[in-house]
């Protein structure tokens, strides 16, 4: 058991039972040129979750816990993109479209994949998800009851849609939920901000924050083998 400093209040996180989740850090929403630049957004703000949550990575995969990633994306035939999805809005490019990295938010495309300095190793866990949230239409349940899971450290992209929406679905089914503030990220600096003030607001309406340095340093004084604090 190691506590965590968090907002609104220190959270003990029991390792055991603790899965890093890294939500669609995919190529597709990150890298200049796709998908989330061609709908006018600021990729340079996501950009900067990358080097805490490598850190964050490390730190984890070094204390042997349990790690799940997530993309988003469907089917190439879009038989899982419901209609409302697929023509939302009135984007230069939609879900299936040709883009710079392969057809947009399409599994086995290489946009749709986990950019290369997170990439999962062998015994982590991919959860494909046609939805915002993890557990919608996925093994991601099962996965985290198969491991005994109670409680998640949440990471990804962006703050206020999918991380937002899995947390929430977690804190639901009974999961401590500690979103790590800096290894989040929105392409919008104020729903960063009140989306990470949303959660821990209420004495922690729905989870915990905490920064990756705070969590890295309760990791390296445990007792697990491997971890060194992040500089
Ligand atoms: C979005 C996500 N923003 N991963 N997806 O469409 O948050």
């Amino acid at each position: 058991m190691v506590s965590i400093t968090a907002q609104p209040a220190p959270i003990d996180l029991d390792l055991d039972h603790t899965a890093l989740v890294i939500i669609d850090m995919q190529r597709d929403f990150l890298l200049p040129g796709g998908f989330g630049e061609t709908l006018g957004n600021d990729v340079g703000q996501l950009q900067k979750v990358v080097p805490p949550l490598m850190e964050l990575l490390a730190a984890a995969r070094a204390a042997g816990m349990v790690i799940v990633h997530t993309r988003e994306g469907h089917l190439p035939d879009l038989s899982d993109c419901p209609p409302a999805k697929l023509h939302r809005g009135a984007p230069s490019k939609r879900i299936g479209d040709p883009g710079a990295f392969g057809r947009i938010l399409i599994r086995g495309e290489y946009g749709h994949d986990i950019i290369d300095e997170l990439a999962p190793i062998e015994g982590e866990h991919v959860v494909d998800k046609p939805g915002k949230g993890a557990f919608y239409a996925t093994d991601f349940g099962k996965i985290l009851s198969d491991n005994g899971i109670t409680q998640l450290l949440v990471t990804g992209v962006t703050t206020e849609v999918c991380v937002h929406t899995t947390t929430r679905e977690a804190n639901d089914r009974g999961y401590e939920c500690v979103v790590v503030s800096d290894c989040v990220g929105s392409y919008f600096p104020e729903f960063q901000r009140v989306g990470l003030d949303m959660i821990a607001a209420q004495g922690g309406i729905f989870g915990w924050t905490a920064a990756s340095t705070d969590i890295i340093a309760a990791l390296a004084a445990s007792e697990r083998p491997g971890i060194v604090a992040a500089s």
